[in-house]
């Protein structure tokens, strides 16, 4: 590998060394010593020296390069903006040639840093000044939240006067393990308003996850506005579940949303769940039913009784006009087609529907993803399994079959991943079919190996998602997700030698303070000592 040899602290600490060998520091805080620091998700590699300190004031400037691009430049008003008081600030640039004076941070883009990979960052913070490396943006923005996390929690309350924000001397190394770090929000069950969406990327980015994916359709509503088929949400997204007024995102809404994600370095993967999970679409376009009947709308939660007509073209033009805008809608290449829990059709019947369903996405120039019951279909590699069956299920799961012709995995076991399930027979909220899920349940499995006949190398990362048939409004679904989103975090962002469930609940328990000032309603686990 090419290090930038002006760089005296890469120098001191190669980056490939730094990635293969364990830190002492983190390993310690894995086997439960006191925390250092309470970084989540753990760094690979970081260091502290036995003293020294930098401090923020209000007057400490962030710099970008005199050329920087806009990407560059928004994570430096980014960083700008939550160091300072007050109204949102701009970095200075600074031709990179020029020294940056005492007491700045300097954000630097660095092409020839190849290894850290668009994610990759190191954070060096000296008593004279913080530098941030990384050879895209999104790496800039990783070692900002590394930075934030290092600070006191009294950061996250911006109109605080007088904070003090000291921050140790020391060095971060960093590369995510996992491309895809995910969690899913099921709006579908209940309508969830974008202020509140975006409050959950708020909380994703501080703990590095990178793709958020929307369950936007189910029987009980159909949640995005499709300009070719008005009735979706003029009548299927009139309802939820218990039979409230729903709603839905106007596509000028959910592309804010899409920007707002990717200001934070997340991307949004839209799901349009089909032919099972549809009632709210067969309710709205009854040529998608085989007897050309509209179902009364459902507000209930029972699965597997809805499905569009595999045998009718009228099904699969509408899959198009869908396809059509939802890729307009997306600038990332992934659209989620769902392809679960569907009892009303053959085996040929699903297969054949998953198969034509594939030809569509990808004749828009994207790559499907579905869930797991897809991968008997003869898929392309190019598509996407989502595992979803937890242990018991899991060793009859079909996402080997993707695997064997070349395809990725994304594991959501549902025992592990569902942030719908209880915590413990006391929690109201949830479900529990697959199962109760403590955090520390949710912390402590291996997604590379957790099925045995997909190879490691075709997981391609993790997601958490959260199914909303017990969930009503923004409180109750944090509840469910936090802390159990973080331990997801977590394993998407840091190798197994620096984890451990000990020193993962030391860390935790001092981001309570924090996630209270962000507002989160986060469920005070007793498996956690929070501050
Ligand atoms: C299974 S996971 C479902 C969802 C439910 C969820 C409840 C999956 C692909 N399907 O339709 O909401 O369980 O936990």
């Amino acid at each position: 590998m090419r290090l930038p040899p002006r760089l005296p602290v890469l120098r001191m600490l190669p980056l490939v060394a730094a990635l293969l060998v364990p830190a002492p520091i983190t390993a310690a805080v894995a086997q439960g010593a006191a925390p250092r620091h309470a970084i989540i998700p753990a760094p690979n590699r970081i260091e502290f020296a036995r003293s020294g300190t930098f401090t923020i004031t209000d007057s400490t400037p962030v710099f970008i390069a005199a050329d920087a691009d806009d990407d560059t430049e928004r994570v430096g008003r980014q960083l700008a903006t939550m160091l300072g008081p007050g109204a949102t600030r701009a970095a200075r640039r600074l031709p990179e040639a020029v020294r940056a004076p005492a007491g700045a941070i300097r954000l630097v883009r660095d092409e020839r840093f190849e290894d850290a990979g668009a994610e990759g960052y190191v954070l060096d913070v000296r008593t004279d000044g913080v530098t941030i490396r990384a050879r895209e943006a999104a790496g800039l923005f990783y070692g900002v939240q590394t930075l934030r996390q290092l600070l006191p929690w009294s950061i996250e309350h911006r109109a605080a006067l007088a904070r003090r924000l000291v921050l140790p001397v020391g060095e971060v190394v960093d590369v995510p393990r996992f491309a895809w770090r995910g969690a899913m929000l099921d709006v579908a069950r209940h309508f969830l308003p974008p202020a509140d969406v975006k409050r959950y990327l708020d909380v994703m980015a501080l703990y590095k996850l990178n793709m958020l994916h929307l369950h936007l359709a189910d029987d009980q509503g159909w949640r995005l506005e499709i300009l070719s088929r008005p009735n979706l949400t003029r009548h299927g997204a009139s309802t939820q579940v218990g039979g409230g007024a729903g709603g839905f995102y106007t596509q000028a809404e959910y592309r804010d949303l899409v920007a707002y994600a990717a200001a934070r370095h997340i991307m949004i993967v839209p799901e349009i769940d089909m032919p099972g999970h549809t009632n709210a679409a067969l309710a709205s376009y009854p040529e998608l039913t085989c007897d050309g009947v509209a179902p009364p709308l459902y507000t209930g939660i029972r699965v597997g009784f809805s499905a569009m007509c595999p045998s009718k073209e009228s099904t699969y033009k509408f899959v198009e006009d869908v396809v059509l805008e939802l890729a307009e809608l997306t600038p990332g290449p992934y659209l989620h087609l769902g392809g679960d829990e569907v009892e009303k059709l053959t085996r040929a019947e699903y297969l054949g529907f998953i198969e034509r369903v594939e030809k569509i996405v990808r004749a828009q120039g994207k790559n499907m993803i579905g869930w797991g019951e897809i991968a008997p279909a003869n898929l392309d590699p190019s598509t996407i399994v989502q595992h979803w069956r937890s242990d018991a299920r899991a060793s009859r799961d079909s996402a080997h079959l993707h695997a064997e012709r070349g395809g990725s995995v994304i594991m959501s076991p549902g025992n592990r991943t569902y942030l719908d399930m209880k915590y413990d027979s006391t929690t109201v909220l949830g479900l529990r079919w697959a199962g109760l899920i403590s955090v520390q349940h949710a912390y402590s499995w291996e997604p590379s190996t957790f099925l045995p006949r997909v190879p490691a190398d075709k997981v391609i990362g993790v997601e958490a998602p959260l199914w909303a048939e017990t969930l009503e409004k923004r409180a109750d679904y944090e509840y469910l997700a936090f802390p159990r989103l973080i331990a997801i975090a977590e394993l998407g962002w840091s190798r197994a030698n620096v984890r451990g469930w000990d020193g993962f609940r030391a860390r935790l328990g001092e981001h309570g303070p924090r996630l209270q000032a962000l507002g989160v309603n986060f469920y005070r686990s007793p498996e956690i000592p929070w501050k």
